[in-house]
């Protein structure tokens, strides 16, 4: 469980759920779908990544890389999306998202997602979308420079600031990771109408908002039958309407 003590400590007195998030954000798609299929209320802190809303002393004191999203529930800090809906799921468990069969192999899904956004995800969308949408300003470079700690993310961001930019070797390395992972996802859901089977799960909701974004920026899921049919399947729940697509209708156009 990913915890944080806030050095911003306005929001220790926050009372019910409160998520800071973003509308373009994958990560903050995954927790506003678990938060709709859950029933549960919560106040929104929306952040608008391309006004640089993130890059404030005010928000580095709730989540010290400055990233969204962030769950408050009741005064406590909750960083990191996969571990966010892992958390919501355990504290309000009606209805369930684990899996009945087989949590240690649903849980590998919402890891699997984690480790893949800085290496894959996040350069490939990048690279092919929106480098130039969210270049810093020289002064916004500043601010971002002196309260980022965090040295693999600083180092993400330097290879977009200024006059540089993502380029082939990117997308060449994004691509081969995706590819490995995408080809494992669709054998998984072969014959399957979930990932974990007929029970809808985390799984689920940690990977979809992975594919709309990468869709949007062009990605080839053509390819993959048994991954198309599975994004297909979410046009009719609450939650992906909610959680992905009332916050951001379509990633090719941000
Ligand atoms: N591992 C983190 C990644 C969060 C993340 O990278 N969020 C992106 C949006 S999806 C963000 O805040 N980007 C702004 C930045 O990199 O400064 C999580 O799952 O919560």
């Amino acid at each position: 469980m990913a915890v944080i003590v806030p050095t911003n400590k306005s929001v220790e007195s926050l009372k019910g759920l409160h998520l800071y998030h973003g509308d373009i954000s994958n990560c903050s798609m995954r927790v506003r779908m678990t938060l709709s299929e859950k029933g549960l209320d919560w106040t929104s802190h929306h952040l608008d990544l391309k006004k640089k809303e993130n890059i404030s002393d005010e928000y580095f004191g709730i989540n010290p890389k400055g990233l969204v999203p962030t769950l408050i529930d009741n005064g406590v800090v909750h960083v990191e999306s996969n571990e966010i809906i892992d958390y919501l799921d355990s504290t309000y468990p009606k209805p369930s998202l684990r899996s009945k069969d087989n949590e240690a192999e649903m849980l590998e899904w919402l890891t699997l997602a984690t480790s893949l956004h800085v290496p894959a995800i996040k350069p490939y969308v990048y690279a092919t979308m929106i480098q130039k949408k969210v270049q810093k300003t020289a002064e916004e470079e500043e601010k971002y420079q002196e309260l980022q700690t965090n040295k693999e993310l600083k180092d993400f961001h330097s290879k977009h600031a200024g006059s540089k930019a993502f380029g082939d070797k990117d997308i060449a390395q994004s691509k081969k990771i995706l590819e490995e992972t995408f080809i494992k996802l669709d054998k998984t859901l072969d014959g399957r109408t979930w990932i974990m089977g007929e029970q809808f799960t985390l799984a689920d909701i940690s990977w979809i908002p992975v594919h709309f974004v990468l869709i949007g920026c062009g990605y080839p899921f053509e390819q993959y039958t048994n991954i198309s049919r599975w994004a297909n399947a979410f046009t009719a729940k609450q939650c992906y309407q909610e959680g992905i697509i009332k916050w951001c209708s379509d990633f090719s156009k941000v």
